[in-house]
């Protein structure tokens, strides 16, 4: 069989760490397109992404996984379309440091509505170490108050292995949906 490839989705609020989500599993150098970051009050950061980061991961077999992000502030929210098309799966990230955590897990929900609709989404909530409130709890009913299922888990997205055991917990999401065949875990654990 032919290698096939999957397409990937890092979205979530302005610095929950789709950039860094990306570089930190990313066999290439991660293509990023962050310029100066005009919005402090959003996010006190440098950069901030304006259309898109890229990143590859290539499984023993041969399959190819696609990492695409998408920028976080809302007035590039057109292109959460247009990256989000024809898209295996999504990863919600989530920084629980900001003011409103849940807010920002309905509107990146409801943004990516197919995905949660179709089990083929996960949510990782970021800075869980010094913010623990929200609960995961928390999060379990705001996914399930929006009519959705899809596992929640805390994440530091600076390690690798948490990035990969996310993107383990969306595959296992969708295979359990029977949605798609799916590439396995074991195929990502070489650098
Ligand atoms: N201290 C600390 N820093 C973190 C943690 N998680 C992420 N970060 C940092 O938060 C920042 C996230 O920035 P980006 O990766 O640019 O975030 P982004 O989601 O791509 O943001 P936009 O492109 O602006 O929407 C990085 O500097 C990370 O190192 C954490 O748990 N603790
Ligand atoms: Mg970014």
């Amino acid at each position: 069989m032919s290698p096939r490839e999957y397409k990937l989705i890092f979205t979530g609020s302005m610095g929950a760490g789709k950039t860094t989500a990306i570089a930190a599993v990313s066999e290439i150098e991660p293509c990023s397109t962050d310029v100066a970051n005009n919005d402090s009050g959003g996010h006190a950061k440098a950069t901030t992404t304006a259309a898109l980061d890229y990143g590859e991961i290539t499984l023993t077999g041969g399959d190819k996984l696609r990492l695409y992000g998408t920028p976080g502030q809302s007035r590039f929210d057109f292109m959460w379309k247009i990256l989000g098309q024809g898209s295996l799966g999504v990863i919600i990230l989530i920084d629980n440091s900001r003011p409103d955590p849940l807010r920002d897990l309905r509107d990146y929900a409801q943004a990516f509505g197919d995905a949660l609709a179709e089990s083929r989404a996960v949510v990782g909530i970021g800075r869980w170490q010094t913010h623990p409130s929200p609960s995961i709890e928390e999060f379990h009913e705001a996914v399930r108050d929006l009519g959705y299922a899809a596992p929640v888990l805390s994440v530091d997205v600076r390690e690798r292995r948490d990035v990969l055991m996310l993107l383990d917990v969306l595959f296992h999401q969708i295979e359990a949906a029977e949605q798609h065949a799916v590439p396995a875990i074991a195929d990502m654990e070489t650098p």
